[in-house]
């Protein structure tokens, strides 16, 4: 037997620096999954990576909005984000994260590598400066118009709108994400990636793939007009790899010069845990092996040039994707997903209402394949109730209720085909090629539209054939159409389980199938017709409709939540303790409490809890202790306004003496939040 096909898929890395929204999912995963989960019915030896990627200036800013180390945000997000794939049933054969030592090592090696074969230089150039905060400005820490496209928004690094990869010098009236200011032009060391070295072979190489989104090969054949140049790789930052060379101290790598190997580390990971610590080899240095990176079209520059030009500068023979299928982007009933601003939809909520599946089969319908689309509930219950419910559902209700009810629950045995009948089941038979091939390609909402059309055409069939009618006069025509029907059934089951796994697998077992779906084989499944006097299982409905009522409160909830009414907080209440037992005003009227603000705060050493914090409460200042080290970045805390409970008794700790209390809501975790007043009241004033 010729060896299984070879396929690695990878879905971009996203930052752990907040939760996921539909768009990322129908962007880079769903595409995937769908992907890996058809060939493994193929019977293709599939791995599919991701993780998350967890440096860079996406990282460190959220961090210190938050107010919390980046170490403590990235902890959080990877697990939100872990969790919300697996509510999608989105599976990973590993799932990282590029803040792990393997990553750091692998990047480190990637580095001297192209270091030792002249591809990296060293040099000393202008770079942007914040003068307030004394900083330099990397990537998001800068803002300005992209000097490509006229966007008002762009990061340093790139445009969130064209997609192109800049150089923060570049930006049209730049200004300073952190202050506000207006940077400066300063001086630093850096090392750069010379990618003008790699021109040449990449060129050759994408000129000659057939097969490729229009819109990734005219992003790329635009960077080759331009000329790809050197590159700066490294940034003056404390979060990240450290470049690894002596006289690099304060230098890390440019996030996305790690983020990308973090797909290599995820296999070399994932060969570990099977107890083949060398079988990710298998994969990235096999050249029968297919390679495809999943993402949405932000990030075509990086895997279409960097990367590759990285792999292409290794002394080992690394392989290059066979095809990056980007997706263009995808918003919410006519805005851009928001997460701040409220416009999103929640995943455990959504999940909790609605079956999983359906929101497969909606987003796989309305993927961003090859322009922007967008989620609206009118689109979602439109999908569910007509296409799902009635047609899909309703072709299975019909037929197997009437094989329950009317055939004893077993299969019939055909007649002589007329033309409609062998029409239909030619058409279903075929459908393995012509949707296989769609899967392939990655057009993924033609599949759908492919697949759908084959339940509607039976379903018309069955109207036409009237089994209820012929069941006395006629037995043999209506055991036909019932054979006809089930057969589309079986195959529909087959088609539709890459998107709508559980639901299919369901639907199999009601056809009384006893080895699951996933099992079967994609090449062989036409051939092998069901047997007539096979038993069916028990049919029940497949899907639920939605009414009107239901989708009109989804779309208040919705502009509700973005005019500020429900905002997402940070940290998820997880628990909470009975209240106690009353006390008279006079009790309280007992405490002073009262607004200070920050001069200064310190973790203090020898103690996992402790900073201490020097406070200015207006008439005084003093210095109290609060037990949230490793929660919040002393340095980001400094000026911030909190909460003081200022005639508490001075206690000592650790050889401080604490005078007062800083107020903070504690999570059942654990987890301290700070409190602070709405609006900016002057230290001292009093609370109550
Ligand atoms: N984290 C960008 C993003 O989330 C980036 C992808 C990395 S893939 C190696 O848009
Ligand atoms: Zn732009």
């Amino acid at each position: 037997m010729a060896e299984r096909r070879k396929i690695l898929v990878t879905s971009a890395l996203p930052y752990a620096n907040g939760p996921i929204h539909f768009g990322h999912i129908v962007g880079g995963y769903l595409p995937a999954d769908i992907f890996v989960r058809f060939h493994r019915l193929k019977g293709s030896d599939v791995v599919y990576i991701c993780g998350t990627d967890e440096h860079g200036v996406a990282i460190t800013i959220a961090a210190r909005k938050a107010g919390v180390l980046p170490q403590v945000l990235v902890d959080k997000y990877h697990r939100i984000i872990k969790d919300t794939f697996d509510r999608m049933q989105i599976r990973f054969d590993n799932f990282s994260r590029t803040s792990r030592p393997l990553n750091h090592e692998l990047s480190q090696q990637f580095f001297l590598n192209l270091l030792k074969a002249g591809h990296i230089s060293l040099k000393t150039e202008r770079q942007l400066y914040d003068p307030v905060e004394r900083m330099f400005l990397a990537d998001r820490y800068v803002l300005g118009t992209c000097p490509r496209c006229g966007h008002g928004e762009a990061r340093g690094d790139e445009c969130p709108k064209c997609g192109a990869w800049l150089d923060a010098l570049e930006l049209v009236h730049p200004r300073s994400a952190v202050s506000g200011a207006a940077p400066e032009v300063r001086e630093s060391r850096n090392w750069y990636l010379k990618l003008q070295d790699f021109q040449p072979r990449l060129e050759a190489w994408i000129r000659g793939k057939t097969g490729w989104k229009a819109n990734v090969l005219r992003f790329v054949e635009a960077m080759f007009q331009t000329g790809l140049r050197e590159r700066c790789i490294t940034r003056d930052l404390d979060w990240g790899v450290q470049v690894p060379l002596p006289d690099a101290a304060g230098k890390v790598l440019y996030v996305w010069f790690d983020a990308p190997i973090g797909y290599i580390s995820s296999t070399i990971e994932w060969a570990r845990a099977r107890g083949q610590p060398d079988a990710w080899q298998d994969y990235w240095q096999n050249p029968d092996c297919r390679l495809v990176h999943f993402l949405g079209k932000d990030n075509i520059p990086f895997h279409c040039v960097v990367f590759p030009a990285m792999l292409m500068g290794q002394p080992d023979p690394y392989i290059l994707p066979d095809n990056v299928p980007a997706n263009e982007f995808y918003n919410l009933q006519g805005d851009k997903f928001n997460t701040s601003r409220g416009w999103y939809i929640d995943f455990e909520d959504f999940l909790a209402k609605y079956p999983v599946d359906a929101l497969r089969y909606a987003l796989a319908a309305s993927a961003p394949e090859t322009r922007d689309t967008e989620f609206t509930w009118q689109d979602f219950q439109k999908r569910v109730n007509g296409e799902l419910a009635d047609t899909f559902g309703n072709l299975a209700m019909r037929t197997l209720k009437f094989i329950a009810s009317q055939l004893d629950g077993r299969v019939p045995a055909p007649g002589p085909f007329d033309e409609a009948d062998r029409a239909l089941l030619e058409r279903a038979r075929g459908m393995t090629t012509t949707v296989g091939e769609l899967y392939d390609t990655y057009r993924v909402r033609q599949a759908m539209e492919t697949i759908m059309g084959l339940a509607h055409a039976a379903n018309r069939y069955l109207s036409e054939k009237r089994p209820w009618a012929t069941r006395k006069d006629d037995p043999l025509r209506c055991a036909t159409a019932i054979f006809v029907c089930t057969e589309v059934l079986r195959t529909l089951a087959l088609l539709f389980h890459p998107v709508m796994p559980g639901t299919t697998e369901r639907l199999w077992s009601m056809l009384g199938m006893a080895r699951p779906l996933a099992q079967q084989r994609w090449d062989t499944f036409a051939d092998r017709p069901l047997a007539p006097g096979h038993a069916i299982g028990e049919p029940e409905g497949l899907f639920l409709k939605i009414d009107d009522e239901t989708i009109a409160a989804e779309v208040t909830a919705l502009g509700a939540r973005a005019a500020g009414g429900d905002r997402r907080t940070t940290v998820e209440p997880t628990g909470v303790e009975p209240l106690r037992d009353n006390v008279g005003f006079e009790d309280f009227q007992k405490l002073d409490i009262r607004i200070g603000r920050v001069r200064a705060a310190e973790e203090m050493p020898k103690t996992k809890k402790l900073m201490r914090f020097v406070v200015d409460l207006g008439v005084e200042t003093r210095e109290i202790v609060a037990g949230i080290k490793g929660h919040y970045d002393p340095a980001a805390l400094v000026g911030r306004r909190v909460v003081v409970l200022a005639n508490l008794a001075p206690r000592q700790m650790m050889g401080v003496e604490s005078r007062g209390m800083i107020l903070a809501a504690e999570t059942a975790d654990g987890v301290p939040l700070l409190l602070h007043p709405d609006g900016e009241p002057l230290p001292g004033t009093p609370v109550h």
